[in-house]
């Protein structure tokens, strides 16, 4: 269980920091991930420090390496917050901001055991007892410092829930841990509806036709990726393929629900994949029915594909309520979405040269997927069933730097039942390839020399498999 008062009083003191150089009249610089809740994030520490009269200098950054801390260090600012990262490079931030106030906004678990700078704080709920994959995401962490700096933030409390679904905190089918409380402070404003529902993605912005026949979390048998069936089981259920969801009535809505719990039943699909399919799903008032905007999931979805594209600036615009970007991130969304989709098929294809050990599928695919694309890839590989679910997937491509590779690692609770630790593992790899990497037990990513792949291969393999023996010796 985690310690919540403990954690909260982490969380004043970020914030007591935060405070006393708003009132000195710094500039508060912020480095955040450039994921939806890392955006999220950004979003909610910028808006948040604006409300206090402050100046703030945001940067959204795909990751934290020695090299951006040397440049961040030569700005000379006062004080930096890192938010949805940091926690994995303590002991650089120490060594190059020593002389300025830094806090860590993180809920990644930390590498290198605690900081001893002084003027450095980490705020992690990971460190109280959290799990960081279901209890609270970076833009939580985010929220809970800006409302103990002033209690008027809780108007962004939505902009938090936008981030935890985006780093899936619910992918079970329901909100654990204390993001329960930021619904709560959502539901008591009135800035969200939540509701039970389908969480197949595309609720405002999809025909029932796409929705299904893209489904991808969980897969439904025979329909995801045949629009044609999709259509077939929608009229044969009496439905119209063309509507949205959100239009439908209420009894439509429990009708179309039953007729795929039973479709999923009927084709064997797991207890996890049912339970999944109907769950908690946030509703952001301010947004009219039918807005990408109106929906957490599609919200994310469309400010991960800005940090992807590289204009997390962008992504938090919109978080910030500015149409203008709003509209054209929508524009690039749609590239995004085709390359998806090329990309899935280009792995359903390539699927038969992946090697498959003892412990790990090892999936390289050269230039033919983006490098930003292999944690996608990975998720695709094991929701299309290409592989064992309970044996980890590593997709790896050439990174847009030269002669290095990136690997993406994805397991499913199943695996993690089974004793894998995906971060520790690609820690560990990285650590004999020569190369970075790390990350959470049930996702995980590594950067490698190219000429390493063969190594690497053998190398997870064991590590994964000393987990493996380890893992069923205190479990049995
Ligand atoms: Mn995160």
């Amino acid at each position: 269980m985690m310690d919540k008062n403990a954690f909260l009083e982490k969380v004043r003191e970020g914030a007591e920091l935060i405070k006393m150089h708003i009132e000195l009249g710094h500039s508060i610089r912020i480095i955040s991930h450039r994921d939806a809740d890392g955006i999220t994030a950004g979003a909610i520490l910028a808006k948040a420090i604006a409300r206090e009269g402050a100046d703030f200098h945001l940067s959204i950054v795909k990751q934290l390496s020695e090299d951006l801390i040397k440049e961040l260090a030569e700005e000379d600012q006062k004080i930096y917050i890192f938010s949805d990262l940091g926690s994995g490079s303590i002991r650089f931030i120490e060594r190059y901001l020593a002389d300025a106030t830094v806090v860590i906004a993180d809920h990644h678990p930390p590498e290198d055991g605690e900081i001893e700078q002084e003027n450095h704080v980490i705020v992690n709920p990971t460190q109280f007892g959290a799990d960081s994959v279901r209890d609270l995401s970076g833009s939580g962490v985010a929220y809970f410092i800006t409302k103990a700096l002033n209690e008027k933030n809780k108007d962004l409390s939505y902009l938090a829930l936008v981030g935890a679904v985006g780093d899936m905190q619910e992918v079970d089918g329901q909100f654990h841990g204390i993001n329960v409380e930021i619904i709560d402070d959502a539901k008591k404003l009135e800035l969200i509806e939540l509701r039970k529902e389908i969480r197949l993605f595309g609720r405002e912005t999809r025909t029932l036709a796409q929705m299904l026949a893209y489904a991808s979390n969980p897969e439904l048998p025979g329909i995801t990726g045949d629009l044609r069936n999709a259509i077939e089981f929608l009229r044969s259920k009496g439905f119209d393929p063309d509507v949205n969801y959100w239009q439908l009535k209420e009894e439509e809505k429990r009708k179309l629900h039953d007729a795929l719990v039973i479709h999923l039943i009927k084709n064997n699909a797991s207890k996890e994949d049912i339970d999944r399919l109907i769950g908690d799903v946030i509703l952001i008032r301010k947004y009219p029915e039918g807005d990408p905007r109106h929906e957490a999931r599609e919200f994310a979805t469309l400010l991960n594909a800005t940090g992807r594209l590289n204009m997390g600036a962008l992504g938090v615009a919109i978080c910030l309520g500015d149409e203008k970007a709003f509209r054209d991130a929508l524009k690039l969304v749609e590239e995004y979405k085709k390359e998806q989709i090329e990309m899935r098929k280009y792995l359903i294809q390539n699927w038969n040269s992946a090697i498959e050990k003892d412990h790990a599928y090892v999936f390289y695919a050269g230039k033919n997927i983006k490098d930003t694309m292999v944690g996608i890839a990975a998720t695709i590989a094991i929701n299309a069933q290409l592989t064992n679910p309970e044996k980890p997937v590593v997709v790896l491509a050439d990174s847009e730097e030269d002669g290095l590779i990136k690997g993406s690692a994805r397991t499913t609770k199943r695996g993690i039942e089974k004793g894998y630790n995906l971060g520790e593992a690609l820690r560990r790899a990285a650590e004999v390839l020569g190369g970075e990497g790390g990350g959470h037990a049930i996702a995980a990513g590594i950067r490698i020399p190219k000429d390493k792949l063969d190594e690497f291969t053998e190398l997870i393999d064991k590590l994964l498999g000393q987990q493996n023996s380890s893992g069923d010796n205190n479990g049995n």
